[in-house]
């Protein structure tokens, strides 16, 4: 049989589940899922080999209107996923009338290529409200296939994978066939403590944190992190650090657990807060964490 291979790019409005539905394609947890908007700020590739195919799916921020700088980054990642695309995954979720964006709505009905409509969180539905939503896309995207899931529950997730496969041109793979990831080792770390602050810390707060590693070390049988916590403004340290430094060791300890699982091996985190005034609005900053295409 030829080789297939190919990107599919899972974009649509925030918190609708596209992370989980990566997370349960490729069977590791490589980005962070939370019940808060705006949990993912990369485009991050998560890959899925066989002896025929290899399926590079992007996990994307979720689409919403840019407030500052940080954010039109994000929205820059979601531009350069419709770039590239094979197929599209459009994600919606039970309930959801339309993307927060006109725009990029327009592409997607404009598209070339093949468009599948995953409508997500069918396990929270009833069929007569799933039937009137599939209705509603099918008359507003007639361009794309429906396939009701629920990622949470990996129900039709297989099945939307072999249709994927149907639909990805022949083509050599793009990458070494054991590969996984586009992110380095400090992504995954970076991003596990930031779950974990999008997990128990309110309003602005998460929004305004960024997680920089500034050591990893490998050893054989340990792994020694230091990273810091920035955050935006003074008030907003002391927050983070929590009454005797109680709500900052919840967050380590927390991380550590997910990233002993991650790495398969022991790990040692250190972690610290630091202030970096409106880094969310400096271009210099953003592009030192990553933020820049
Ligand atoms: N009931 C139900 N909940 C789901 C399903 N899929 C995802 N969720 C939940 O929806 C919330 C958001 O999931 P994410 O995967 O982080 O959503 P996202 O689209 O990546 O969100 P952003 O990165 O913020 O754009 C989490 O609480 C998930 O557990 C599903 O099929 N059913
Ligand atoms: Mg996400």
């Amino acid at each position: 049989m030829a080789h297939r291979s190919g990107f599919v790019n899972i974009i649509g409005n925030p918190n609708v589940g596209k992370s989980t539905l990566m997370n349960a394609f490729v069977g590791e947890k490589l980005s962070i899922i939370t019940s808060k908007a705006q949990t993912t700020r990369h485009r991050i590739l998560g890959i899925v080999n066989g002896d025929d195919f290899q399926v590079i799916l992007s996990d994307t921020p979720g689409i919403i209107k840019p407030a500052y700088e940080l954010q039109s980054s994000m929205m820059d990642f979601v531009k350069s996923a419709f770039e590239d695309a094979d197929v599209l995954l459009y994600m919606v979720e039970i309930g959801e009338k339309a993307l927060k964006d006109e725009a990029f709505f327009k592409k997607i009905q404009n598209s070339k290529i093949p468009v599948l409509l995953l409508l997500n969180k069918i396990d929270t539905s009833d069929q007569a409200a799933l039937e009137e939503q599939m209705q509603h896309w099918q008359t507003v995207l007639p361009n794309a296939e429906i396939h009701p899931i629920s990622a949470l529950e990996n129900f039709n997730v297989k099945e939307v994978f072999e249709r994927i496969l149907e639909l990805l041109p022949e083509a050599p793979p793009y990458y070494p066939k054991d590969q996984l990831t586009d992110k380095p080792e400090r992504f995954f770390v970076n991003e596990t403590i930031r779950e974990k602050i999008l997990l128990h810390y309110k309003k602005e707060i998460p929004y305004s944190v960024e997680v920089e590693t500034e050591e990893f070390l490998e050893d054989e049988d340990i792994i020694r992190i230091r990273s810091v916590i920035m955050v935006e403004r003074d008030t907003q340290k002391g927050i983070i650090i929590g009454h005797k430094g109680s709500a900052l060791k919840r967050v380590g300890v927390e991380a550590r657990k997910d990233l002993e699982k991650f790495f398969a091996k022991q790990v040692h985190i250190e972690l610290y807060v630091k202030v970096n005034k409106n880094w969310r609005s400096n271009s210099q900053q953003l592009k030192r964490f990553g933020y820049n295409n």
